[in-house]
Parts: structure tokens; sequence; C-alpha cells
């Protein structure tokens, strides 16, 4: 592996990502590019408390004809339209080709409404009321994880139409799948074999280098969480949620850390807003271990904010053209966004 002498702000270069063991492109040098390309009308905060025609506001009926109780904190349910079924033949028509593989996966689907106000995204919400969404993510994956087959509880929330989400109301979803997905599945290798190379923990190991040089890429400390842009960053404003304390999952959680993540998740969400002054549209959700036993001692509890806009509310970047074909890139470095977020206010501009 070469050393770059040069300063990473100026050339292009790859960064290594030790977590996914892949590499990204970084050009620095481009980001003064002209732009004539889409434009997203930007969403902007909510003023409507509950929508009458909304499938997740307390009291609605949902389009499978459910009606939603009239809820006052937070509300779960099986999602009407499942992509994971529980039931599934166990074998399926044997392939008439090696090449042809396929395997019945069973699975569990459920959405968590946040809170019952319609207009409320976790930026905006009460630290105690994200406390209690937090009480529901250690309900449900507690729940699931008992279920003997199933394997992994992925938590995560689409945010904003840009990221496909299908409704403003504040929710998550849940799907609990018999088999590991690729991406936690590929961590794990990667966290199980620098243990096995190192003897200590790959996240620990890259918060403590985080931790020397915190003007870097290290957005918001709190007691018991740290935000950054991580290294490897793909997304321009990409942000890794990770624990001081290495644990796996979120049924470890102790009171206090439960308070500094929902403290945590407002601060990031935040200042995501402040950043262009809109709703800003996101993926994100949790990594935790696998819900029996496997992996479990090696995998560090963490969130992944995967927000797509770029240069302002209506410019999102695009995984195309190169991403696809050969590698992810990006161009303003981790360091320049950590540093935009990190001089933003940490009160919401919509008040
Ligand atoms: P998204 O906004 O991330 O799509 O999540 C909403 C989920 O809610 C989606 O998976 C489910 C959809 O299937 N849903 C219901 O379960 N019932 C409904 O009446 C509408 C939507
Ligand atoms: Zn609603």
């Amino acid at each position: 592996m070469a050393v770059v002498s040069q300063p990473l702000d100026s050339i292009p270069h790859r960064r290594y990502n030790p977590l996914l063991r892949e590499w990204i492109l970084v050009s620095p040098q481009r980001t003064q590019r002209p732009w004539q390309g889409e434009k997203t009308a930007p969403s902007t905060v909510q003023a409507v408390h509950y929508d009458p025609t909304c499938y997740l506001c307390p009291g609605n009926a949902r389009s499978g004809g459910v009606r939603n109780p009239e809820y006052t904190g937070v509300f779960a349910f099986d999602n009407d339209f499942p992509a994971l079924l529980p039931d599934v033949p166990a074998d399926v028509k044997p392939a008439s080709s090696p090449l042809l593989i396929a395997e019945p996966e069973r699975g569990r689907c459920r959405v968590l409404c946040f809170h019952p106000d319609h207009s409320l995204t976790l930026a905006r919400m009460e630290v105690l009321d994200i406390v209690r969404v937090i009480e529901a993510w250690i309900v449900e994956t507690a729940a699931l994880s008992e279920l003997a087959w199933i394997n992994h509880v992925q938590i995560f929330e689409n945010r904003g139409a840009m990221m496909g989400a299908s409704n403003p109301h504040p929710h998550c979803q849940i799907w609990a799948t018999e088999h590991i997905p690729d991406e936690p599945l590929r961590e794990l290798a990667s966290l199980q074999s620098y243990r096995e190379e190192h003897g200590s923990c790959l996240l620990c190991d890259y918060i403590s280098t985080e931790l020397a040089h915190p003007e870097a890429r290290i957005v918001i400390e709190n007691e018991h969480f740290i935000a950054l842009v991580p290294y490897w960053a793909v997304w321009p404003f990409e942000i890794s949620v990770l624990p001081r304390r290495h644990f796996g999952s979120f049924v470890e959680l102790s009171a206090s850390e439960q308070i500094s993540l929902a403290e945590m998740l407002k601060s990031v969400t935040t200042r995501y807003d402040n950043l262009f002054e809109v709703s800003f549209p996101y993926t994100m959700g949790f990594h935790q271990s696998p819900a029996h036993g496997q992996g479990r001692d090696f995998m560090h509890f963490h969130a992944h904010f995967y927000p797509p806009l770029l240069r302002s509310a209506e410019i999102r970047k695009f995984m195309v053209g190169f991403e696809m074909l050969g590698m992810p890139q990006r161009d303003i470095t981790a360091e320049t966004a950590a540093a935009r977020l990190r001089a933003l206010p940490d009160q919401h501009y919509a008040g």
C-alpha cells in the first residue's frame, strides 16, 4: 500500500473501508463541477399534526382495512405488505443447474410509529419521546430474537420521499430474517478476522484513532456516543454513530446509554436539517449482533446514516456510472463534510 505524502484534500485518491473491505474513490479537486441535471424539490417541515388520509396516524384505517388504535406513544404493528413471511415451505424445487441457486427465506416485517404527531421527525421530537422509541427498538429486538429461526433484526428508517419513504409520518421498519443479510455479514466477517489478527475490536480501535484527532472527522460527542463522518464515507454527509463501550445489541443498552443515544439521534438529525434548512432525507439503520450467538462478541453496535443530498437541498448524489460498474466515489472529503456538520448549531432551524 502506497503512503500518500501530499495533502489528501487536493488530489484524487482512494480510501479503504475495513468494515466492508472495499475501496472508495475520493476526488476533492472536482467539487466545483457545474450541475445541469435533476434538481429535486426539498421536503419542508410538516405543519399538519393529524392527517385524516395518513395510514399511520392514530385512529385511522390502514390500507389493508385494519384501524390503528388511538395510540399516544409509540405504536408497532405487523407490516400489512411484508417482504418476508414466517411460513414458507422448507425446500424449493431443485435447480437444473448449480448456477441457479435459490433457497427459501423466512422472516417478519414490522412497522413502528415513533409518535402520534404526524408533523414530527426525530430532529424535532423531545429526547424523552426518542427514549420511548429506543425502548420499543429494544422490545422488538428481544421479541424477534426469541424466535429460534430468526438470526438477524434489521431496524431502519427511510426518511423523506427522496429516500423512498412512503409516508412522512415518523416511523421506521423492522425486518427480522432467517439469514444474516449480506451487509452485516460482511461487517461481522471483518470484525472477526480483525479480532483474530489484532486481539481487539476494529471499531473500538477506530474510535480511539478518531478520538486522538477529534478535529478531523468527529461531528458530535456525548457521554456514551460519538457521531463521525467515517474516513471511508461514501455518501457526502454520511455519519456513523458509535458507542464508546463495546457491546453488540439494543438489548445491552444501559438506561443512561439509552438517553445518550436519544440525544445523539436528535443532534445528528437536527444538524442534518440545519445544513440546507430542509427536512433532510436519509436512510438510517442499526447494525447489531446476530440473534443467536454467532458473532455475538464481534459486533460493535452502531448506526449508519446514509443521506443522499450533496450540494444543496435540490442536488443529490447519484450512485451511477463508475459507481455501478467500478467502485463508489465521492467529491468532498469526509473531513470537509465533518467540518461543515460540526459548525452547525444544535438548535433546529425551524425552532
Ligand atoms: P416506508 O415509508 O419505509 O415505506 O415504510 C412504510 C411501511 O408501511 C411499508 O413497508 C407499510 C408498507 O408496507 N404499510 C402498512 O403496513 N400498512 C399500510 O396501510 C400502508 C403501509
Ligand atoms: Zn400520520
